[in-house]
C-alpha cells in the first residue's frame, strides 16, 4: 500500500493498491477500500513535471470554465484534496500525489478494438477542443516549456546528438538522419503558429486513445483524462497525435515494422469524429490536420531517439532497446504518410465537405 494514500479523505479504510500499467511518466494505481469504494492514486514523476502547481491550476482553471460554460456537457474527473485541504500530497521526498474517484464502469483501451472506439475518441477530443473554443489558452500555464515546439525539439536532438550520452549513435545514425531529412516539413505548423495562420488554443496536446474513457456497456466516451498537458497548442496537435498511436495497426514498441502501418479507414473514421464535434475550427486548420499527423509522428519518434541518445532519462523502458524500438515504429509510420500524403489530405477534404 502506499503510504500517500492515507493523506486523503478516502470512504473506508484502503485495503489494496494494483498498479495500473498505462503511460511512460506518470505512476498509477487503483486503490480499494474495505467498503468497496476505488480510486486512483497518481504519483507525478517531477523531472518531467517540475511545476506541479501549474498543473493544477490549469485543471481547476478548465474545469470551472466547462462548469460555468458547458454544464452537463464536457465533464472532467476532479481531484480530491488532501486532508490537509492541498489540491496535492507532497511526500517531502520530491514525489506529488494525487487521487480521483475511480469513474464507475469506465475502461480506457490501449488500442481501438473496433472503428467504433476510435470514433468516440474522436468525438471526446474533438468535444474537449470545441468546448475550449472560447477560453483564452493564455490563461494557461506552460506545464512543460516548447512541449511541441517543434523547432526547439530539432535543437534538443542536435544536442543529444553532439553529446551522444549514452555512446548509443552508431546505433541509429540512420535514424537521426531520417529526422534531420524531414526537418522543414516537421517545423511548418510551429511557423504557421508564429505567423499568427493557425490560432493558438488550449489543446490537450496528448491525445492518445488511452485517455479518454469509455463507458464499458455502451462503449459511449465519458470524458477525457491526463490533463497534465493542457496548455496552449493548436488544434493539429490533438488530431495529430491521436492519429499516430490510434490509427496505427500495430503497437508504439511493435518490433515487427512489417506490421506497423497508418490505417487509412482508422484515419477517416478518427477525421469524421474529430470534425463533427468540432465545427469551430478555421479552414486553414482544417487544412493542417494531415500535417498535423505527420508532425505529431516525426516528433515524438525524434524525442524517442532523442531520449534513447541520452540514456533513457525521460521515457519509462522496459528493456534497454525500448525507446529505439518506439523511434522506429513512428518512422515507420512517417514513411507510410509520406506514401499515402495526397490521400490523407483527400480524406481530410471529404470529410469537411460532408459536415
Ligand atoms: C507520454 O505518459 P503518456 O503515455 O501519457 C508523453 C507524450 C508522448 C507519449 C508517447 C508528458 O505520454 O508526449 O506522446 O508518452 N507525455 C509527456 O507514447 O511527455
Ligand atoms: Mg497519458
Amino acid at each position: 500500500m502506499k503510504e500517500a494514500i492515507f493523506h486523503f479523505p478516502t470512504d473506508g479504510k484502503p485495503v489494496s493498491c494494483e498498479p495500473i500499467k498505462s503511460g511512460h511518466i506518470n505512476e498509477t494505481y487503483l486503490i480499494t477500500t474495505d467498503t468497496g469504494a476505488l480510486y486512483i492514486l497518481q504519483w507525478i514523476n517531477q523531472y518531467v513535471f517540475p511545476n506541479v502547481n501549474a498543473i493544477m491550476n490549469n485543471m481547476s482553471a478548465i474545469s470551472s470554465y466547462l462548469r460555468e460554460h458547458e454544464a452537463g456537457k464536457s465533464s472532467m474527473i476532479s481531484y480530491i484534496d488532501t486532508l490537509d485541504g492541498k489540491n496535492y500530497y507532497d511526500d517531502g521526498e520530491g514525489g506529488a500525489w494525487r487521487i480521483y474517484r475511480f469513474v464507475p464502469n469506465s475502461i480506457c483501451l490501449q488500442r481501438p478494438e473496433c472503428p467504433a472506439d476510435f470514433y468516440e475518441c474522436a468525438r471526446a477530443f474533438g468535444q474537449f477542443q470545441y468546448s475550449l473554443n472560447g477560453f483564452q489558452a493564455e490563461k494557461l500555464e506552460e506545464t512543460i516549456v516548447n512541449f511541441h515546439n517543434t523547432v526547439d525539439r530539432f535543437r534538443q536532438l542536435r544536442e543529444a546528438v553532439a553529446n551522444n550520452k549514452a555512446g548509443r549513435l552508431h546505433e541509429v545514425e540512420e535514424e537521426v538522419r531520417f529526422v534531420l531529412d524531414r526537418e522543414e516539413k516537421a517545423c511548418r505548423l510551429h511557423h504557421m503558429r508564429e505567423a499568427g495562420i493557425l490560432p493558438v488554443r488550449a489543446t490537450h496536446n496528448d491525445t492518445k486513445i488511452n485517455n479518454v474513457l469509455l463507458d464499458k456497456d455502451s462503449r459511449r466516451a465519458i470524458c477525457v483524462i491526463d490533463l497534465d498537458t493542457v496548455m496552449p497548442g493548436l488544434s493539429a496537435f490533438d488530431f495529430g497525435d491521436a492519429i499516430r498511436f490510434g490509427a496505427s495497426t500495430a503497437a508504439e514498441d511493435e518490433p515487427d515494422l512489417s506490421k506497423v502501418h497508418l490505417d487509412l479507414n482508422l484515419y477517416r473514421t478518427f477525421t469524421r469524429g474529430f470534425l463533427e464535434a468540432c465545427p469551430s475550427l478555421t479552414e486553414e486548420e482544417v487544412k493542417a490536420l494531415p500535417l498535423g499527423a505527420f508532425t505529431m509522428t516525426l516528433e515524438v519518434g525524434l524525442r524517442f531517439l532523442a531520449d534513447y541518445l541520452n540514456g533513457d532519462p525521460y521515457f519509462s523502458i522496459d528493456y534497454p532497446e525500448h525507446n529505439k524500438v518506439r523511434c522506429r515504429t513512428q518512422f515507420k509510420l512517417i514513411r507510410d504518410m509520406e506514401e499515402h500524403w495526397d490521400e490523407m489530405c483527400a480524406i481530410v477534404e471529404e470529410e469537411r465537405a460532408k459536415q
